[in-house]
């Protein structure tokens, strides 16, 4: 059994016999040509390929291997899809059985395994100084450290704003969203998908965020070069990547051991994966010239596949349901076991915005209309709890369809009552951040997706409630503020199709 331990266990310096060793496996790696199936340009190139994005941010493209060694490898990554997570554990564990092989080769340990780095915990949300370190403690070039990483400002101060990021994703006792109002914790049914619309809870907090925060663009204008950490066509290349992978991968097995109900797709779609429906396979390379080829299904027992982490305890609880009910100063009714939440509800458009929103400057505003009568169904839920109706509406803001071509934009969101309502009643709440991690993929027409571009979700149940206890809720819109993390540039063409409100009751 391998243990995956934390980067920080010891530090997170080269005083980590882990990381020196790492090190060492990396610069092996980075050794062998682009079309060679062990080396890192080949590992990173599965995770995603674009020619031109690769040149540009300073990565060499060649040599390629042949078209249909790149078909069968290469561009595989599962982003906005429920295969998200199974597809990354298995990229892992090859990429791991790999670096083992160097380390091994160059005398290192049998049982070197992947660390984690676990930004939410205390003081470590800074970047492990062994990847920040411009030298090896011999003197040499460190080849955990790159300079195409920019950092929350684009200064190359590279942290995890923890004011961005949550693990709210653990709260959800659905692994796949049964309504569309919200995408579940570990995304929809989707075929093979390697630039999907829809990110599932987990992919969009903190994946895409710790993406985009790491990563960043250079400068404080969107126009500076991207982080290689913020596209998924590059971030394969920066050793960070895989401790940020390792790290959502073990959230996927704290989420599994929090609740009964916390279970993994039983579909048989997911558990076969898309091979089982004529798409392709999941394939990684691994030492020696052999091929770890895998299913979903083959790939949910992390203790089957030989690898635990030293760390599986859950954060703080999410807010209880009865906190919701005790802030609401309504009376509960018999308590909902985890799971039932999503068992019966309805979702149900509730309002939206009048056609799309281009995202550009420091500022954006967008105005949501609700539907009279689909409101009144919201408000007369914070009435009308019963054994039927167990829990008071919870209220989704849809970013639909969000198109565009820089990765590295993220985008703080605000919601609150109209701009020209009473000053009195009540006041805009941020709903939280949003990053756009694969967006440029996802808009391209001739990509597997017709260029939907991706479509996020953010909870907003909790400034809803604030709102109707403001008796600010009976209105006709609702306002959205959208405050780029740099201005964003128009070359950038950034849109958002539709901003949308969508209910989720009985
Ligand atoms: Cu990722």
């Amino acid at each position: 059994m391998y243990t995956r331990t934390n980067v920080y266990a010891k530090g997170g310096n080269f005083d980590d016999p882990t990381l020196l060793w790492y090190a060492t496996a990396v610069a092996a790696m980075k050794k062998l040509a682009l079309d060679e199936p062990t080396s890192w340009g080949f590992y990173a190139a599965m995770h995603g390929f674009n020619v031109n994005v690769w040149k540009s941010v300073n990565i060499p493209t060649t040599p390629v291997p042949s078209k249909s060694i790149q078909g069968a490898y290469w561009k595989q990554c599962q982003h906005g899809s429920w295969y998200f997570l199974p597809w990354h554990r298995g990229y892992l564990l090859g990429f791991e059985k790999v670096v083992r092989s160097f380390v091994v080769a160059a005398g290192g340990p049998a049982d070197w395994a992947l660390p984690f780095w676990n930004y939410f915990d205390p003081g470590e949300n800074k970047l492990p100084p062994a990847f920040a370190a411009l030298k090896l403690p011999d003197g040499t070039p460190n080849p955990l450290y790159t300079p195409e990483r920019y950092g929350p400002n684009g200064d190359g101060n590279v942290y995890v704003d923890l004011s961005e990021v949550n693990e709210d994703a653990l709260g959800l006792h659905y692994f796949t969203g049964k309504t569309a109002a919200n995408p579940g914790f570990g995304g929809v049914d989707t075929g093979f998908s390697h630039s999907g619309r829809h990110h599932g809870a987990l992919e969009q907090q903190p994946h895409d965020q710790v993406h985009g925060l790491v990563g960043g663009q250079q400068g404080n204008v969107s126009t500076g070069m991207v982080g290689w950490m913020a596209d998924p066509t590059t971030a394969g290349f920066d050793p960070i990547f895989w401790l940020h992978h390792a790290n959502i991968d073990r959230l996927w097995v704290v989420w599994n051991a929090l609740a009964p109900a916390n279970t993994d797709p039983t579909d048989s779609k997911w558990v076969k994966g898309p091979a089982s429906i004529g798409e392709r396979e999941f394939i990684a390379p691994l030492p020696g010239g052999a091929d770890y080829i895998y299913t979903p299904g083959q790939v949910a027992d992390t203790t089957a596949l030989g690898y635990t982490y030293s760390e599986l305890t859950p954060p703080s609880p999410a807010p209880s349901l009865a906190a919701r009910f005790a802030t609401l100063g309504i009376v509960a009714p018999a308590s909902l076991a985890p799971g039932a939440e999503n068992v019966d509800k309805k979702a149900e458009l509730v309002g939206a915005t009048q056609g799309s929103v281009p995202v550009a400057g420091a500022e954006i505003r967008a105005s949501v209309a609700l539907d009279s009568a689909t409101r009144k169904k919201v408000v007369n839920s914070f009435t009308a709890v019963s054994a039927a109706s167990p829990e008071p509406d919870r209220l989704y803001l849809h970013l639909e369809n969000i198109t565009g071509t820089n990765d590295a934009t993220r985008l703080a969101v605000y919601v609150g009552p109209p701009a020209d309502a009473h000053a009195a009643s009540g006041t805009e709440q941020i709903a939280g951040h949003i990053a756009l991690f694969g967006v440029r993929e996802a808009s391209e027409p001739d990509g597997g997706h017709a260029g939907h571009g991706i479509s996020l979700v953010l909870d907003i149940t909790k400034i809803v409630d604030q709102l109707h206890l403001d008796r600010a809720f009976d209105v006709d819109k609702l306002s959205v503020r959208l405050v780029p993390s740099h201005p964003v540039d128009k070359g950038d063409n950034i849109s958002i199709g539709r901003i949308s409100v969508y209910r989720e009751g009985f």
